[in-house]
């Protein structure tokens, strides 16, 4: 996998701080390879972000400058993404430091140049550490990807890690799908609709850490409605794609 074919999505809302240390990590990690941030911050907080990346060739941002949900943010990079015909390998992480570049090695490891069509950064594995982040939330998370283990049938122990990495075919396919969520349960979502479709995945552990600046954006009515989502997706099969 040479950098020149990895391209890296990043969902940001009010990130601004994270960001600047976000990027630099990357580029340690791997040089100037493609970054593309879909940021739905408001105007003030979007210019600051334009103010950190100026320069950057490498670093595409696209403003929504509404708040519209982590997942359909996503999809819209993905979108971009597709129009370089060079990128055969996407990355999608959080913008909040949650994520570790220097782990990119070993989504990269696993894949073995194309083995697979989606790897999971998952917090649930053997190896796998959860940092700085209240039990509460872990047991909630911990209930949903149960439920969805057995619900959906679909064996991985993270559904909703938002640290992964996809081959341009999976991505090719996600955004010719209809994807009915916007949010993080999105994350769930495009993992079932590749599952029912044959995809190939796979998980690597990783190191969950809490966000570093800034608050979270997952309040508990949304992950109530993410479970009830969740829970229907599985009648909707992929009816609906
Ligand atoms: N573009 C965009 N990004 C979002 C939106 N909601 C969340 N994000 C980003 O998606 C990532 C995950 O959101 P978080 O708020 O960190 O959710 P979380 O990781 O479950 O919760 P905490 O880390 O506890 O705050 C972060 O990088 C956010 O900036 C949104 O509506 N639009
Ligand atoms: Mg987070």
């Amino acid at each position: 996998m040479k950098n020149n074919d990895i391209a890296i999505v990043i969902p940001s809302y009010n990130e601004v701080k994270n960001i600047g240390i976000l990027i630099k990590s990357i580029s340690r990690e791997l040089g100037e390879t493609k970054i593309i941030i879909v940021d739905d911050s408001s105007v003030s907080e979007n210019k600051k972000l334009k103010d950190i990346i100026k320069g950057k060739r490498n670093i595409k941002l696209i403003s929504r400058l509404k708040k519209e949900g982590r997942g359909s943010a996503v999809l819209d990079g993905f979108r971009e993404v597709l129009k370089d015909k060079n990128k055969k390998y996407i990355f999608e992480m959080d913008s909040d430091l949650a994520h570790d570049p220097k782990e990119m090695k070993r989504f990269i490891k696993q894949d073995n140049g194309g083995e697979y069509d989606l790897i999971i950064g998952s917090r649930y594995l053997s190896g796998s550490k959860i940092i700085n982040i209240a039990p509460s939330r872990t047991i909630m998370s911990r209930i949903i990807n149960k439920v969805l283990y057995y619900w959906l049938g679909i064996h991985i122990s993270d559904h909703t890690s938002g640290f992964r990495l996809y081959s341009r075919n999976a991505v090719k396919f996600l955004v010719k799908t209809k994807i009915n969520s916007k949010g993080f349960i999105t994350l769930s979502e495009t993992a079932y609709k590749l599952f029912l479709s044959g995809f190939r995945i796979s998980e690597v552990p990783i190191t969950w850490n809490y966000r570093r600046y800034g608050k979270s954006n997952v309040d508990n009515k949304e992950l109530i409605n993410s479970l009830f989502f969740v829970i229907r997706m599985r009648f909707e099969k992929v009816s609906n794609s």
